[in-house]
Formats: structure tokens, sequence, C-alpha cells
């Protein structure tokens, strides 16, 4: 891989969730030495700190249905002018979040910085597809692909209205799916989205379900890429530090080789991870699981 201009930002967001800590997690990921390996990697890295976010103890969650959305939509919108700023200045943006909603501000700033050729591969246990009529639990980081997409209650898309436009369903890919909540079932089946669940990944392999998500991507006239990686893809015995763990999920190798295969599709143009929670981690376990995950994508070989 070609040296890149890597832009860290932290997101201390955890008001997308019900558990405490994943607020954390952007300290956990520095403290795993992130800088240093992606520097070994032979990228110019530059950590912009952390966005200011609210402090879930100090707020009230309003919409039980939707918690805490009236100061997540503020997140987003800071986080998407950083980001596309970024974008602009030719960084390739590396944000460590924080519960999954951010990437609505993630992702609609690389919309804002006009990225027309942007595939998203999204690796999660959830589907993160719920709006305010089918959530079971009314927190925001199970719906933030509802919003990336367009498909939500009119409730949930009213937050979304300063997107410059909606990534088009087909350009994004799930992977590694073992937890879809009865309500998001039908309505990831009718959007359009590919997926790819646990049992796919079973039997085809983790290497031939990475390779057909960036050929679909490819025929979609994708070309730069953006990873969103949930940390609870990763089995939670490998990575036991998120909010919400699953079990039966992708293995060290597996998530590793899935990462690697990115890094020779050339096409990584920005990458997050999300969802580490160091609160209920052993030591710094995941994060470190996150920051080699991280190396890989970013084209650490072994040889
Ligand atoms: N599907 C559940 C809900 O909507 C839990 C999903 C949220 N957990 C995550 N996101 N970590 O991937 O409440
Ligand atoms: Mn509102
Ligand atoms: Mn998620
Ligand atoms: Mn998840």
């Amino acid at each position: 891989m070609e040296p890149l201009e890597v832009g860290i930002l932290g997101v201390p967001m955890d008001l997308g969730s019900s558990r405490r800590g994943t607020d954390m997690g952007p300290s956990a990921i520095r403290y795993a030495r992130l800088t240093d390996a992606l520097r070994q990697v032979g990228h110019r890295v530059r950590d912009l700190g952390n966005l200011e976010v609210p402090v879930a103890e100090s707020l009230d969650a309003g919409n039980p249905r939707l918690k805490h959305i009236e100061a997540i939509e503020p997140v987003w919108r800071l986080l998407a002018d950083r980001v596309a700023r970024l974008a602009g200045e030719g960084r390739v943006p590396l944000v460590l979040g924080g519960d999954h909603s951010l990437a609505v501000g993630t992702i609609g700033g690389l919309l804002a910085a006009g990225w027309d050729d942007l595939g998203v591969l999204w690796f999660d246990a959830h589907a993160d597809f719920n709006d305010p009529a089918t959530t079971p639990s009314g927190n925001v980081h199970g719906m933030p692909v509802a919003c990336i997409v367009g498909h939500g209650t009119p409730e949930l898309l009213a937050h979304t209205r300063w997107l410059p436009r909606y990534l088009p369903a087909r350009r994004l890919v799930m992977i590694g799916l073992r937890d879809v909540d009865p309500g998001e079932r039908e309505k990831l089946r009718r959007s359009g989205i590919v997926t790819y669940t646990m049992q796919q990944i079973d039997e085809l392999g983790i290497a031939e379900v990475t390779r057909r998500a960036l050929q679909h991507l490819d025929g979609e006239g994708v070309r730069r890429l953006y990873v969103s990686f949930d940390v609870d893809v990763v089995d939670p015995d490998v990575a036991p530090g998120v909010g919400t763990p699953v079990v039966g999920g992708l293995t060290y190798r597996e998530s590793h080789l899935a990462m690697e295969i990115v890094a020779e599709s050339g096409l990584l143009a920005g990458m997050e991870v999300v969802e580490v929670n160091p609160i209920r981690d052993v030591l710094n376990r995941t994060a470190e699981v996150a920051v080699a995950l991280i190396a890989s994508a970013f084209g650490k070989r072994i040889l």
C-alpha cells in the first residue's frame, strides 16, 4: 500500500447505547499504540484529538424510542464537518468510537465531501437497521444504517435533513450478521443492502465472502471504500470489551484476513472502529485487537 496521510479523530460518544463506557473507546485505542502501528506500516499520521460530546448523565434521554437524538444529531453534524474537511485535505479519515451511531456523521461527511464513488463495508454482529418503529431498545446505535441509506420512519429521517443525500443501499455490504431483530429482517431483505451472515461465512469462508462483497461494490461503481468496523463482529472470547457481545463471531484470524483483503483491494479510503468498551474489557485486550485490525486494513503484512 502506498503511504497515506491518515487523520485520526476520536468520538467519545455513548449516547447511542444503553451501556456506558464506549465513550472511553478512543482513549483505549490510543493507549494500545495506534499511531505507532500505523507509522510502522509507513503512513504519515496526524491525531486531531476528540470531538466534544455531551456526557449522558448531564442529559435527559427524551423520546424513549429515539433516545438522546437531540444530543446525537449535533454530534453527527459536527463530525460530518470534520470528516468532510479531512477528506478535502486529502487525508484518510480514521475515526475512533464511540458507539456506532456516529457512522451517520462519518459517512455523511464523506457524502458531503462529494465522494460519489463511495461504498461501505459494514462489519457487525448487528444490522443496525432499526428505526423508532422497530427498535427493541430505543438506542440509536441500532439505527445508523437506516439513517445512512434513508430507510426509516419520518421521525428518524427528520434528523438526517442535513445530509446532502443518502448512500444508495446497494453500496453498503454487511458482514458478520448474527443478531438481527424481527422488525429489521423484512426491511433488510427488501432494502437492496447485500448481507453476509455468520452462516454464509461458515459455509464460504471469510476470504470468499470479503472478495464477493468487494466484487459487488466494484460492480456498483465503488472506487473508494469506507470500512465501518463494529468490534462486536469479532467473537467475544477475542474481543470481550464491547457493549453488546454476541456469541459465535469472527475469530482473530478471520477478522485479520478480512482486513488484509481490504488492504489488498487498494480501495481503502477511510475507516472507523466503534463500540470498544474498556469498562467491559479484560485489561485492554479489545483495543489491542482493534489496533492490530486497523494495521492490517492499512497494509501491514507478515512478509
Ligand atoms: N439491535 C439491537 C437494538 O437495536 C442492538 C443493536 C445495537 N448494538 C450494537 N450495534 N452494538 O451494532 O437495540
Ligand atoms: Mn426531534
Ligand atoms: Mn453496530
Ligand atoms: Mn454491533
